[in-house]
């Protein structure tokens, strides 16, 4: 048995076209290896803990539970509309998930891979509490971007371990955090590093991209592992008041839905995690999780005794219309909202997924290419030759009964082969590549052999071109099916074959007399006006995500009026000492002289400014910058970070108020 999982998704939003890029592949990949005769067991399950779901929890209001259970619904949902059909969706939250997790922590203690230590942790005064993961915000001490408490997300993109951010701040309230000692558990992740070198250069397959990045780290930085936190929501760590790390209880996640799955079908999980050192399990990650699943994972297998992984699979990223992806700037296709809602054939996106490019590059989602895959390839190609076929055939003859060209035979044989090559290189494009081929060469079959012209001279003939065409229709529908298996088990439904119990084989196997109906037409067109508006609901959200981006929301004129905004007239100014951008002013604002410190001095001298003209916020709260007060603020435009001074159209007296 072979085990094949996809990386868990958080049960904390909704699903997007970045998911699809690993649980789509990984579909067509086990519907791939079903046709070839293995035996699969396919699973995953919603990552129902750590601190993401806690803090959007908190914000909405609702216990994690109620949020976990919200989305562990939506994303069976979208499975299941997307034909992306597990063996098994688990969560982590179980009972079976607690009782697999604690066992393993247990058996790392008992092994000595876990040690206790004393170490400084963000807490923040004021909520009075310990802050864990994405409960604080502050800057990576490796690249000094501004960093989750777990992970650099915006900068260098590394791991941070429970106290390693700088200046901290919580999430929750925006304090300061302070620094506090506490007692946490360590998994010895350094004791593997030689078991690793060699499990990641001679052990573990997968994509390229995966095995490099592992390589890699594995020789350079590896850190003990914080496996504690101080949270509610969580799998406890024995006999302490704290939960374990999401990334311990996650990935654990694979073996108890692997018990759950074996215990519906009649089967033994141990065969698959406990049968000795590299069994035949087989991992789909996006690029960002691989240092978990080829470090992490694997050292906490081996440390507890059980089974390790044979492969990762990891996808390239996202982008959307060319951009990064990103749910808060905008570039995001929402499965449910954007692609179902609209109504679309969930299989066009599968092919999209598939066909774009290969499985380690970055694949590029943009509504004028999908409307262009769907119309020139799905339809023109494969869609055309299949109606065609059958339309002609049940309309000239209703029958087949002829004897299949053995070129066609040969045609078919030659993709089968493409087919099961590219399948275990995790080449999916090359494996709809593939089939498309075969489309192609049965049009040009069909063109070139001129049946409607036969058909007047020699019916015999014109069956035999006919029944080549349907054995290549056949071939098609069951090496298409893994990609799009709604259109093409309704296709084997009309051709009356079973596709669910099909191998790739029976595609070779002449069909030796089949009765035709009417044919349907199996894919429908995708029109430029629907592709507009999807354009424009993207468009429309992109620019929505930049006004919150910049933070600025609609403030009415009260709001506004409460805003003291003066002319000023420079009267005196001089650089302030030790400061390259600071210089202290004293500007006439009309009833008064004030003392101002701007940030201009980079940019101006002092003589250049002293006489001007310049708008001044004067009811701002004094500030002392360098040791000296300043009271009030000059108002300047922010080109590229520089200031560039503003001035009145004409000479207006100190004190005239802006409005
Ligand atoms: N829940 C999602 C992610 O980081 C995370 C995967 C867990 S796989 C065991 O992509
Ligand atoms: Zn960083």
């Amino acid at each position: 048995m072979k085990l094949v999982t996809c990386g868990l998704p958080y049960a904390n939003g909704k699903a997007h076209i970045g998911h699809l890029r690993t649980y789509v592949p990984a579909d067509v990949y086990v519907r791939y290896l079903r046709l070839m005769g293995q035996d699969v067991l396919f699973i995953c399950g919603s990552d129902c803990h750590g601190t993401p779901i806690v803090v959007n929890a908190e914000k909405e209001g609702i216990s994690p539970k109620e949020l976990v259970d919200r989305y562990h619904e939506h994303f069976q949902k979208i499975f299941r509309e997307l034909g992306i059909e597990f063996d098994f969706y688990g969560r982590t939250d179980a009972e079976y998930n607690h009782r697999r997790t604690q066992e393993i922590v247990k058996r790392l203690i008992e092994n000595g891979y876990v040690y206790a230590k004393e170490i400084e942790l963000a807490y923040c005064p004021k909520c009075d509490r310990f802050l864990p993961d994405r409960y604080v915000e502050g800057i990576c001490p490796y690249c000094g971007a501004i960093a989750r408490g777990d992970e650099c997300d915006q900068g260098c993109g590394r791991h941070l371990e429970p106290g390693e951010i700088k200046e901290p701040r919580c999430k929750i309230c925006g304090s300061k955090a302070e620094f506090r000692k506490q007692k946490h558990y360590f998994f010895k992740l350094t004791a593997f590093k030689d078991f690793l070198i060699d499990y990641l250069e001679n052990k573990l397959q997968g994509t390229e991209n995966a095995l490099n990045y592992a390589r890699q780290w594995v020789k350079s930085e590896l850190r003990d592992w914080c496996i504690t936190r101080n949270l509610e929501w969580g799998v406890k760590f024995p006999g302490e008041d704290l939960v374990v790390y999401v990334w311990v209880d996650a990935p654990i996640g694979y073996i108890s839905f692997t018990e759950e799955a074996c215990k519906r079908k009649g089967l033994d999980w141990k065969e698959i995690w406990l049968n000795g050192e590299i069994s035949d399990i087989t991992h789909f990650i996006g690029l960002d999780i691989v240092y978990h699943h080829c470090i992490f994972w694997p050292a906490m297998l081996k440390g507890a005794g059980y089974s390790l992984p044979k492969a990762v699979v990891a996808s390239g990223m996202v982008k959307v219309e060319g951009k990064t992806f990103s749910k808060t700037r905008g570039y995001v296709v929402w499965v449910e909202d954007d692609y179902l809602k609209a109504g679309f054939n969930p299989d066009y996106l599968r092919y999209y997924i598939v066909n774009y490019t290969s499985h380690e590059k970055d694949l590029n989602f943009s509504w004028k290419v999908f409307r262009d895959k769907v119309n020139n390839e799905i339809i023109a190609t494969l869609g055309n030759f299949i109606y065609r076929v059958l339309h002609f055939a049940w309309k000239n003859f209703g029958r087949i009964e002829g004897k299949v060209d053995p070129v066609v035979i040969d045609k078919i044989a030659e993709i089968k082969d493409k087919i099961v090559s590219a399948i275990n290189r995790w080449e999916f494009k090359e494996a709809s590549d593939a089939f498309m081929e075969l489309a192609t060469f049965g049009n040009e079959f069909f063109q070139s052999s001129k049946p409607w012209d036969l058909i007047k001279e020699d019916r015999d003939k014109c069956m035999d071109v006919l029944a080549s065409c349907i054995q290549i229709v056949k071939a098609l529908v069951i090496f298409a099916y893994p990609v799009m298996p709604k259109t093409m088990s309704k296709l084997a439904e009309f051709l009356g074959f079973d596709i669910a119990n099909a191998r790739l084989e029976d595609a070779l196997k002449p069909i030796e007399s089949i009765e035709l109906k009417k044919p349907f037409i199996p894919f429908e067109k995708v029109d430029d006006k629907k592709i507009e508006e999807m354009e424009r609901v993207m468009l429309e959200r992109i620019r929505r995500a930049e006004e919150a981006e910049s933070g600025k929301e609609l403030i009415d004129i009260k709001e506004f009026e409460k805003l003291d905004i003066r002319i000023g007239k420079i009267l005196k100014a001089e650089r302030i000492k030790g400061s390259k951008k600071l210089m202290r002013l004293e500007v006439d604002i009309g009833n008064e002289v004030r003392q101002i410190v701007a940030g201009i001095a980079e940019v101006y001298k002092p003589e250049e400014v002293v006489g001007k003209l310049v708008p001044v916020l004067v009811n701002i709260k004094p500030a002392k910058l360098m040791g000296v007060e300043s009271r009030g603020m000059i108002l300047a435009a922010d080109v590229n970070g520089k200031p560039v001074l503003l001035h009145p159209d004409r000479e207006v007296p100190p004190g005239s108020k802006i409005r």
